[in-house]
Formats: structure tokens, sequence, C-alpha cells
């Protein structure tokens, strides 16, 4: 390769020209690589010295990868270029459609800015599912969902009634979702990637989860997939898109390419007017250690480039700002040669030979076909990193006067008549004047060359992209049977936690046969919390790197135990990258046909409370699997205080539409509701997954009575009768640890005010509102039918007395219930910001102790005309309870 001769320095200065001839000299002699290293040895001696020098993590604004160095375009591009344009017309179509009869909205200039970038991918690169391979997993920009629609409408996977129900999901025969929704479009859809930020951080977590597949030999692929991920210029602003950046190249994920597709804006203007996005980026992504390829200047500029022997134009190039360069791309071409070349007459000059009309063609790199397959080659056959491509675009490409380029153009749903016309003149649609006002669809038959080109290439790729495939015999597991967890329904002398009972059950589980394989125990620096470490010598903690030092505890026998295969994904203090492993390991039966059942575990509070959106994400996609929000409960998890204490977690849960939310008190109701889980999800293959409060205090577990898994399950079952003979009744739900308040509260009514108080464990208030909901709503449309019944006022028809309950979560939690609960449902709960304290003290500060229950419980009969208010008042005093304590509840 020849490296032009540029100056460095003005005439005049001695010292700038002998140090020039040097350089000149040592680079024509020894190469461009030993020159490198000559400099760098240099610099370093410089910087040694105190010298500031600058850390270099700006190339120019140039292309990566020069025109020399680009290969040769494989494909036909003007067949491709008429492809494209037709994708481009539909997904414009389906958007100006849907919104001339609704306002259901949709995104035209996303896709429009975009449409280079992916169909080079989809006609070169991306390679479908065949038997020996997964498919690439490819994260589609959620804004982008028309023009993938488009293109599967062109591939016949879709039909024009699809397309024109787009965005009307409800319509007669169905229609398409507006984003990637799997949950919606569960064969087509693999990534949800609407919320911005959160596709660039699984994707990472999936390139690292094949890797960890591969490594602990469960993966089928004889080809690794690789991962592409789009990701827009504006969302790299969320701190999820960037955030886990240094674990893809610590990782060497080079299976991962990510395609930033910087139109320089986002949705209310430019995404950084006074800069320059793609050298933030390049500095961001080198510094993580990324191959950083910047797609910035299309074919046309090359030209330019090489007759510019100054440096002016690049100079040029980097001193305009972003804004400017959105500027040049909304004025006609006698701006830009006024306004960007004109500010040197020297590039004036460059452009001399160019027309006005020309000078406003020149292209941009991510809307040049040969360039952008250039870069993704690179990337492709890139070894040892991950690769990024910054490629530049123009926001609404081709939507002229309707927007391109436009501050508006993110909103633009309509196109005129006129518009529509100078978008079909522009991009070569065959539609007729006749009916062109309607923006109809325009697919060429099955035997142009259009399809025959466009279906000959999917095929050697190897399928159809986007598609989710479940293959249900390969997604199953041989799960155990109930009995297999006998030790925890014979309840236990010794004292324990429900966190500790887990842990067990994870180890029982861990020796299955059928199962152990596949468990992928996950957690984010709280192993020792949580007492996990006593699994990190069985079975090791995956790192690809194997353990290249002494463990400093290696003589202990639970010492750090990094393996090649290690099985635990112990992330690191990330929830937000520990649910994303969840969420791959949680899909994995879908993505590559192996059943994986993912253990999160982590400190409840910093669960959907600090990461909900991946939550629901992962009902979104469909995963598989358990989370443990360990250390529950507001008073349960003590001496935190108000940052750690979790009294809201489970209504976090309820909102997940397809998430089980339990919060068992027992080793045996775990035990019961972990195996059916499994049961559920790997043998029947349920897409479902599963939420359980875990929990800290020691007490000693009891023995299973005969025929409550039902009730577990479902969410209530009596634990234990009160005596008899006495002259009230209650009845007292209590749910984790907190059914010890219960409990006890059971023996002081009976003993000190004649109460007989039933106390059940309430393992989940969320199924049992929604079977009574799912009843009463059935009742209501079918007036006149036999009423059905809920699980739970089935329960509770014949039970006499008042009902109380007591949570270490909000009131909210069991006030889920309340209606369907004879007579109503008293509730203590953990409302308001937690304290620091110890248990004792925090469970009477939330009133939710044992003293707290009984005069609630005292009180609930009172209210029924069962019991005087004065015994009420005797007990607060009895059991000194402060009346005129403070309300922990706030607002
Ligand atoms: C977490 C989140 N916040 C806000 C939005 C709303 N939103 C959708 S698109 C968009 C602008 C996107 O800009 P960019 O990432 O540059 O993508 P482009 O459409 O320009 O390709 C915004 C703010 C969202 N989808 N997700
Ligand atoms: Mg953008």
């Amino acid at each position: 390769m020849s490296i032009e001769k540029k100056e460095i320095h003005g005439s005049g200065d001695k010292w700038a020209e002998s140090l020039q001839s040097v350089f000149d000299l040592t680079l024509e002699n020894q190469g461009p690589e030993r020159t490198a290293q000559l400099l760098k040895k240099l610099t370093d001696r410089l910087r040694a010295s105190q010298t500031e020098l600058p850390r270099g993590f700006n190339t120019p604004y140039v292309n990566t990868i020069p025109p020399e160095q680009q290969p040769p375009f494989p494909g036909d591009w003007q067949m491709e270029r008429r492809i494209k344009s037709y994708i481009r017309w539909n997904a414009m179509a389906m958007v100006v459609k849907a919104n001339s009869t609704t306002n259901v909205g949709g995104h035209i200039s996303t896709y429009a800015s975009a449409a280079t970038l992916y169909e080079v991918g989809f006609n070169h690169f991306f390679r479908g599912r065949t038997e020996n391979f997964p498919g690439d997993l490819v994260y589609f920009q959620g804004h982008a969902a028309p023009g993938m629609y488009a293109r599967a409408f062109l591939e016949g996977r879709l039909d024009e009634r699809h397309l024109q129900n787009f965005r009307q999901e409800l319509a007669e025969g169905g229609g398409l979702s507006s984003y990637p929704h799997p949950y919606l479009m569960p064969e087509f859809w693999q990534f949800p990637t609407v919320s911005m930020g959160l596709g660039p951080l699984l994707s990472i977590y999936q390139a690292r989860f094949n890797r960890y597949l591969q490594a602990r030999g469960l993966a089928k692929w004889t080809e690794e997939p690789k991962v592409w991920c789009f990701v827009g210029d504006g969302e790299s602003d969320e701190p999820e898109t960037l955030g886990s950046l240094t674990l893809a190249s610590r990782e060497n994920l080079d299976n991962l390419i990510w395609v930033v597709n910087c139109n320089l804006q986002r949705l209310d203007g430019p995404v950084r007017g006074n800069g320059k996005i793609i050298q933030e980026l390049e500095a961001a992504f080198l510094g993580a250690g990324w191959n950083v390829i910047k797609l910035i200047w299309g074919s046309d500029w090359d030209d330019l480039l090489a007759r510019d022997k100054s440096g002016l134009l690049v100079k040029r190039m980097e001193e305009a700002v972003d804004g400017d360069y959105q500027k040049y791309s909304v004025e006609p071409g006698s701006y830009t040669r006024r306004h960007f070349f004109g500010k040197y007459p020297e590039l004036l000059e460059l452009v001399n030979h160019l027309t006005d009309d020309q000078i406003r063609k020149l292209l941009r790199g991510g809307h040049d076909t040969r360039k952008v397959h250039a870069a993704y080659k690179a990337a492709f056959e890139h070894k040892g990193r991950p690769t990024v491509i910054l490629a530049k675009t123009v926001k609404g490409y081709g939507l002229g006067e309707a927007g391109e380029g436009r501050n508006i153009t993110h909103q633009q749903k309509k196109l005129n008549e006129k518009e529509l016309r100078e978008f079909r003149a522009r991009f070569n649609i065959p539609i007729s004047d006749d009916i062109i006002a309607e923006a109809p669809f325009y697919r060429p038959s099955a035997d142009s060359p259009e399809t025959k080109y466009l279906l000959e290439r999917r095929k050697t790729l190897g399928g159809f992209l986007p598609s989710r495939k479940v293959n249900p015999a390969a997604s199953k597991l041989d799960v155990p049977k109930p009995d297999y967890f006998a030790e925890f329904f014979k309840g236990s002398n010794t004292e324990a936690s429900t966190t500790m009972a887990f842990v067990r059950l994870i180890s029982v589980l861990l020796r299955h046969k059928g199962l152990s394989r596949h468990i992928v125990p996950i957690i984010p620096d709280e192993a020792r919390t949580f007492g996990l470490d006593a699994l990190f010598k069985d079975i090791g903690i995956y790192s690809s790197k194997g353990q290249l030092y002494e463990p400093v505890d290696s003589q202990s026998l639970l010492y750090y135990n990094e393996k090649k295969d290690g099985q635990i994904l112990e992330e690191g203090i990330t929830e937000a990258g520990s649910m994303s492993s969840f969420i791959a390991a949680g899909t994995s039966y879908a993505t590559h046909d192996v059943p994986m059942i993912p253990f999160y575990i982590y400190y409840s509070m910093f669960g959907p409370q600090r990461v909900g959106d991946l939550f629901w994400l992962a009902g979104d996609i469909r995963a598989k699997g358990f989370l443990l929000g360990a250390t529950s409960g507001r008073t349960t998890l003590n001496g935190e205080g108000l940052q750690h204490q979790d009294g809201h977690s489970l209504l976090h849960a309820s909102t997940m539409p397809t998430l089980l939310a339990y919060d068992p008190a027992f080793a045996y109701e775990i035990a019961v509701i972990i195996a059916d889980g499994l049961r559920r999800m790997y043998a029947e293959g349920e897409e479902i997954f599963y939420y359980l409060s875990l929990y800290n205090e020691n007490y000693t577990m009891p023995p299973m009575s005969a025929g409550v898994e039902d009730g577990i399950l479902k969410g209530l079952y009596k634990f234990r009768s009160g005596v008899e003979g006495k002259k009230n009744k209650a009845h007292i739900f209590g749910s984790g640890p907190i059914i010890n308040s219960a409990l006890k509260a059971q023996e002081i009514l009976a003993e000190r005010y004649g109460v007989s108080a039933d106390v059940w464990s309430a393992t989940s208030y969320k199924l049992l509102r929604t079977d009574a909901l799912r009843c009463k709503r059935w009742n209501m449309l079918h007036p006149t039918a036999a009423p059905k019944k809920s699980y739970v006022e089935t329960l509770l028809a014949k039970e006499q007395g008042t009902f109380v309950a007591v949570s270490d979560y909000m009131r909210l939690v069991p006030d889920q219930i309340a209606p369907w609960v004879p007579g109503g449902l008293m509730t203590l709960g953990t409302d308001g910001f937690g304290r620091s304290d110890t248990r004792a003290r925090l469970r009477r500060f939330f009133e939710v102790d044992a003293e707290s229950t009984v005069i609630a419980t005292l009180y609930a009969l009172a209210e029924k005309g069962l019991v005087k208010r004065e015994v009420v008042a005797k007990a607060i005093k009895d059991l000194g309870v402060d009346p005129e304590k403070v309300q922990p509840q706030i607002v």
C-alpha cells in the first residue's frame, strides 16, 4: 500500500521539515507498521516526561476503509437498488395508508435512512436458520419495522392484507405489530428492540451467551452465528446502549457486529447539532476496545478526496458540525457549494466540475451499497474484537420536501399526492397516475427478475429473516417428578431461610441427570450474600479465559473457581447485564433449540424497580426461567434501610402479564412451585416465567401437609387451623416469613381474646386476583348463564368470621384480592420507606408484627359488631402498641 505524501509543516519551519523527511524516509524503507511502532515508542518517551499529549481516540472524519481496500461488490447493484426502492415504497405506503383512515401512527424516516444498511445485510450477510445453524441473530431497530414488513411482503411471507393492517392488530384477520414483539408475532420477530437501549445491551449478552453455550458443549452449530445489532444514533444516549461495551471487547466477541445508523437526528432534532456523533462514538468505542469502522462518505467523495492534495477537504469535513450536515441534506447543492466548499477557495475549485445537482447528490456512506458491503465484509471477517460500523445517513432519505433531513421527519406519517409522485419518480416505482393518490402497495410478480433475485439470495443465505421458530421436540426437557423434591416436603428441625432452601434446591437440581447441564445460575456479585458460593467449586464460574491466576482462596473448599466451561454466570454488579443474560438463556429454547433454565438470584430491591423494562421485555420475548428476588421484605431484610428493603417488587411483578409471581413462606412451597414451573415451561412448553420472593430470616421449615400443592400453586391454602371452641372466628393470611406474625397472633388471639384464627399461607395474590377477574368478566359477559366461581371465592365461601392479611409488602399486594373475600379484607403491610433497625422494631414500626396483627383482627371483628370496641382499646394497651405512633406511609 502506498501512503501519500502530505506536508505537515508550513514553509520555513526547519525542524518540521527535517522531521518530515525522516518520517518519509522511514515510511518508505520500513513500511507503515514499523513506522507506527517507532512513533509509538517516541511518543511514549514524550509521555514519560509528563508531557500532556492527545490520546488519539479519534481518527480523521473519513471512511476507515479506503477505496483501494474495498472488495468488489458481489451482487447486481442495480437489481438490488430496484428491490430496495420497492421496499422503501411499501414501507412508506404502509404508514401513509394506515394514517389516512386512522391515527395509529408509524414511522417512515427511520427505515428510509437505513434501507441500504438493511438491504446489503439481507442480500449478502444475514444467514437464515438451517438444520445445523441457528441463523444469525439480528436486532432490527424497532422504528424501522415497516421496512422489515415491506421486505417480507416482497418475499411473499406477508400479503397485502397484513400490510394494510399495519398497527391494526385487532382488525379482522389480524395485523402487524407496530414494532418487533415476539409476544405478538411469535413466528416473525425474535428480539424486541423498541425500548431504546435494550436491544444493544441484549445483543452483547446474547453474543456472550452464544460463547457460553459453545464452551459448555451445548451449542448445536458447526459455524458460529453472528449477532447483528442495529442501533439509532440517538439511541446511543441511553446508558444501556453504551454501558456494557467493555464486556464485549473483554470477551473478544468477534461474533458481534453493531451498525449505528448515524442519520444525525433523533425525534426532536439533531443528535449532536454542535458536535459530531460519529466522532464521539468512535472515541467511546475505541476506548472500550472495539474495532471501529467509520462509513461516512459515499463513492462520489473518493475522487474529491483523492484530488485534494492540501488536506483541506478533510479539514473542512472535520470543521462542519452535524447541524451543518443536516442543513446540507435539506438545502440545494448551491447552498452546500457556498457554505461547505465555499469556505476555502481551493475547495470551491475542487468541485468546479460538479453541477449543483451533482453536489446535492453526493452520497453519504450509509446509502452507498458498495461501501456498506465493504464495511460489513470487514466486520464479518474481523477477528478478536467486536465491530461497530458508524454509518452516516440522512434521516427520511428520499422523502424530499415531505421530510428528508428535517426536524419533523421522525413524526411524518402522511404524504400528499405531490409528495407521493416525487417519491415514485425518485425511486422509479411502476405505479400509474390514476392510483398514486391511494399509495397502493407494489410487488413485482413472482417470475420477475427482482423477485427471483431476492428469493435466490435468501435461499443461498439459508432462509428468511426475521424469523422465530420453536421446535417443540427440542425445546423440552426431562423434568423431575415432584417426588424428586421429597426432602423439602419433610420439613427440617434446624432453622433455615427460604433463600437457604432455594440454594439447597438448586444444588439438588444440579444433580438431576436430565436437567443439570441446562441450568444457568446467574448472579450479580451477590453469591456470598445468598450462600450460592457453595456452587463455585462444583460447577465453576464461566470465564472465556479460564483462570489465569491462582485465586487467593485456592486452599479453601469454596475457592473462586473460574473455568472455561464454568456453569455460573457471575456478572459482576450489573442487574441490567444479569437480566440480559437471563433473557438470552431463557430464550435459548427458541434461538438455539437448546432449552436452558436460568435461575437469576439478586437483591430483590434491584429487580423490577431498577431494571423493570427488562422484566417487561422478558415477557415480550417469551423468556422462560426463574427470577429469585432474594433479601426480600421491608422488615425481613432489617439492617439495610431505605434503599435495600423491598416492599413492592411483588406489585411490579403483578404488572407483568406472563410472570407468575409467588411469595412462598416455606421450603416445601418453593419446591412445589419450582417443580411445577419446570413442568409447565420445560415439559409442557408454556412460554411463561416465574418470580419468587426469597427471604433471609431463619425459622424451622415445617413438613408439607397432604393435599396442599394445588393451593400453593393457585395462591392460597389453609396452613394451620385455629383451636376449636372459641367465641369468635378469624382468618389471617400471611406470606413469606411474616406468616410467623400470623402464627404468633393466632396464639395470642386464642389465649387472650377468645378468637380462633385460621392461618393461611398466601403464596400468590397476583394469581388469585387474575383468576377472580377472569371469572367475574365471564359472568358479566354471560349474565344469564350459571355464574362461575373463582378459586378464592370457592375456597373462602364456607369460612365464617373475619379476614385479615399481613404482608412484608405494601398493603396493595394483599389488597388485590379484597373484593372477593367474604366481608372484605383488613390488610397490614409495609407501606413507606424502610429503616435500618432490628426486625422486631421494624415490624412494630410498619405494624406487621404479631401484636399489630392481633389488634387488626380484633378491630375487624369489632367493625362487624362481634367484639366490643373496648376490647380492641384494651388490647392496644395490653400489647404495648402506641396508638399515636408515626404512620410509616407518607403521602
Ligand atoms: C426508552 C425509550 N425512550 C424513548 C423512546 C421514544 N423514541 C422512539 S424513536 C426515538 C428517536 C430515535 O432516534 P434514533 O435512535 O436516532 O433513531 P432514528 O429513528 O433516527 O434512526 C424516540 C425518542 C423509545 N422508543 N424508547
Ligand atoms: Mg437517528
